[in-house]
């Protein structure tokens, strides 16, 4: 879709381009914020400009708090799969031992604090679909790896998990998220529609209450239900017994807003096999987009079986697709 730029955008893009050092640039950046109209046809153009004022903001933040420890770049995990969703969690809440029960990778666990040092990605599988699961470093008053800000920014959700094991749990958890929110990173159950403020960023979030199991765990739930229970909902898990665990794939794949539909070719059986993953309320062109750039350019129709009114019917572009509609592209 077209975007019609009023010409004080380009105004604001060129001082943008002129800016020679980092804070300059975030001038002409948030001009240019400011004036993008927010709609449906410039999504695209107000994720790009987003990405880039917070990772400049983020830049000049860092600047001011000396030399990195760890170059940018060193921990970057490539996005695989239908979703990323990363952990995050004060120490030794059992962030590394559910990624073991949910994927094939093989982090470090054990029974103290700060074990993981360094992200770690495995991929989980939910019936025909993969999600990619990145477990972090924990987080604490005064243990913050910079590098968490930039996932928290390219994750599609996050995932929080809170120690039940240990009277401090529940605390632990409200610090962590105080220490997400002086990066401007807000944990949230449903982010708003759209942000004024370009650098905040709101992280779609599962909170996972893990160590049901253990002794005294059922009064810390209470205390955690208190304290965070009306901003989020609370799954509660033993990922040593396993109890709860199975059922957190399903979730974690709602939490993504994603559907899937598959594609089919002309006078072909539907693949039923590998389902391509669209956002919620995703059309037709949508879905060509994500089979090939060039397909959604020349696409003129498509038959729909599933939320066509009958299986096989021609539809137009921009019609709504369903979880599990199977579509066929005619050029
Ligand atoms: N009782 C009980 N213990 C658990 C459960 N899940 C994990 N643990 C134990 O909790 C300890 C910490 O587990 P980890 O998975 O290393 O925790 P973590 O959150 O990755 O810890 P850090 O890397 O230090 O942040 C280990 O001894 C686990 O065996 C559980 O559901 N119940
Ligand atoms: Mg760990």
């Amino acid at each position: 879709m077209a975007v019609n730029l009023p010409p004080q955008y380009h105004e604001a893009e060129a001082e943008y381009k002129k800016g020679r050092t980092p804070e300059e640039k975030l001038v002409g950046l948030r001009k240019m914020w400011v004036i993008l109209p927010k709609h449906k046809a410039s999504e695209k153009v107000q994720v790009i400009l987003k990405t880039k004022i917070s990772e400049l903001s983020d830049e000049i933040e860092a600047a001011k708090s000396g030399p990195k420890k760890v170059a940018p770049g060193t921990f970057k995990i490539p996005k695989q799969g239908a979703g990323q969703i990363i952990f995050l969690g004060g120490p030794n809440g059992g962030k590394s031992s559910l990624l073991r029960k949910l994927t094939r990778a093989t982090p470090e666990v054990a029974p103290y604090p700060f074990t993981t040092r360094e992200p770690v990605p495995g991929m989980m599988d939910w019936e025909d679909v993969r999600l990619q699961l990145i477990d972090l470093p924990p987080i604490t008053a005064d243990f913050y790896e910079t590098y968490v800000t930039d996932f928290t920014r390219t994750a599609d959700a996050a995932a929080l998990i809170v120690d039940l094991g240990d009277d401090d749990g529940p605390f632990a958890v409200e610090t962590v998220l105080e220490q997400l929110k002086g990066r401007k990173r807000i944990l949230v159950d449903k982010p708003p529609e759209s942000d004024d403020d370009p650098t905040v960023f709101h992280v779609k979030t599962v909170v996972i209450a893990n160590k049901i199991d253990a002794e005294g765990a059922t009064d810390r739930l209470d205390i955690l239900k208190e304290m965070l229970g009306d901003r989020f909902p609370i799954h509660t898990v033993s990922t040593e017994k396993g109890d709860g665990v199975e059922g957190l794939r399903k979730l974690f794949f709602d939490r993504l807003g994603l559907i899937r539909v598959y594609g089919k070719l002309p006078g072909k059986q539907a693949d039923m096999t590998s389902p391509f993953t669209i956002p919620v309320g995703g059309t037709v062109m949508d879905f060509a987009e994500k089979v090939h750039s060039e397909l959604a350019e020349g696409l003129k129709a498509a038959k729909v079986w599933g939320s066509a009114q009958f299986d096989g019917q021609t539809v137009k572009r921009d019609h709504v697709l369903q979880e599990r509609d199977v579509v066929e592209l005619s050029m």
